[in-house]
């Protein structure tokens, strides 16, 4: 790190929720998403360092409640040095009652972003390199589409979602009948060149014994994993499928912290695992996970927010693919570039956020 780099005080934060459309809308088992919530986060240092962040919020009130933690976050670390694991620590002792989980686990974790791009920002470089990673391309999946559609929609879309390279694509399933599912994993296989993989992701709609039965029909499809078959925080359900099954079990979005990576790690229940940064704690929570991966020598993938994720990837021992979605593309001045299917960690300062304020003005959340 650049050693005249100021030591940076917190001062403020401003969140900004905000709906874009999506390109792809993207039904899965469980909701469909034709617009994406997202929480924009700025936050300020008394030497007037910006740090910049954002989180996929699910729901308009999923970007409403984070909004009113960090608020409240923001009251606790006033003047504080802006130290991301002291920070972390402080909050997670003050917000114990509540619980760290669900939203609360969002804000903190998004905050905790914010505030390593403030540092990288100030230290003049990429947050990558901060890290320990090399800014260079990260290989991606492009999971921007792909939902729950027909078969022939299905294979039309495949198609769009190789432009930029992308060597993977993900679809959704989890229809009523495995008939069904197989009738999209075939659509798109058919009209896949047999060197672009295909993920397939459930989003928890099974139970454990249709999770084996599904999986083992789609052994012989031509598939590379499997992601959340059945409920996230049923491991001995996992343990039994990861067990069973030859293909491949990902798992991961919904890890609350990097010690649900290790308890799902000790259980055997997954192969894969592909943390949220939002999730499992930012920045400092992903570098803890990433050394649990490590040690288990588990492939290690993220899931959503391509911007900053490539960022970690190139710091993570264990790194598999970037999930890339296009959502944020909508409001950042430069978007996420892509070159020959890997997601391009910009040079500049920090983790190379900016927004474009009259498209942030046009998106916002009333
Ligand atoms: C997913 C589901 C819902 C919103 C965003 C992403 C999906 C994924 O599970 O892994 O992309
Ligand atoms: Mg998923």
């Amino acid at each position: 790190m650049n050693p005249a780099a100021p030591a940076l005080r917190f001062r403020s934060l401003a969140c900004t929720p905000i709906v874009v459309p999506l390109r792809f809308p993207l039904g899965t088992s469980a909701a469909t998403v034709t617009a994406a919530p997202l929480l924009l986060l700025d936050v300020q240092s008394e030497e007037g360092v910006v740090g910049r962040a954002y989180a996929f919020a699910y729901r308009p009130s999923g970007a409403r409640a984070m909004a009113e933690v960090l608020a409240d976050a923001a009251q606790l670390i006033a003047g504080d040095p802006m130290a991301p694991a002291a920070v972390a620590a402080k909050l997670q002792r003050r917000m114990t009652l509540i619980g760290v989980t669900g939203v609360v686990r969002m804000a903190l974790s998004l905050l905790d972003m914010a505030l390593w791009d403030a540092l990288a920002v100030a230290a003049g470089r990429p947050l990558a390199a901060l890290l320990g990673g090399a800014p260079q391309p990260v290989p991606a999946y492009n999971s921007s589409g792909l939902g729950l559609m027909a078969p022939a929609a299905a294979a039309d879309e495949a198609l769009k979602l190789l432009e930029g390279g992308f060597k993977t694509v993900k679809l959704r399933l989890g229809y009523a009948s495995v008939g069904e599912d197989i009738e999209r994993v075939r659509a798109v296989r058919n009209v896949l060149p047999a060197d672009i993989q295909l993920l397939v992701d459930y989003n928890q709609g099974l139970s454990t014994a249709e999770s084996l039965a599904r999986g083992r029909a789609l052994q012989a499809e031509g598939v590379a994993w499997l992601e959340e078959p059945t409920r996230h925080d049923d491991l001995d359900g996992y343990a039994q499928i990861a067990r069973e099954l030859a293909l491949p079990v990902q798992l991961g979005e919904n890890f609350n912290g990097p010690l649900a990576m290790q308890q799902a790690l000790a259980a055997r229940a997954c192969d894969l695992v592909m943390p949220d940064v939002s999730r499992i704690g930012g920045v400092t929570g992903w570098m803890q996970a990433a050394g649990i991966a490590a040690a288990y020598g588990v492939p290690m993938s993220s899931h959503l927010m391509p911007e900053i994720s490539a960022h970690l990837m190139t710091a993570t021992p264990t790194a598999h693919l970037v999930e890339y979605v296009d959502w944020l593309d909508p409001v950042l001045d430069q978007p996420c570039r892509v070159v020959e299917g890997c997601v391009v960690v910009p040079d500049t300062p920090g983790t190379g956020l900016a927004w474009d304020a009259a498209a942030v003005k046009r998106f916002r959340l009333g």
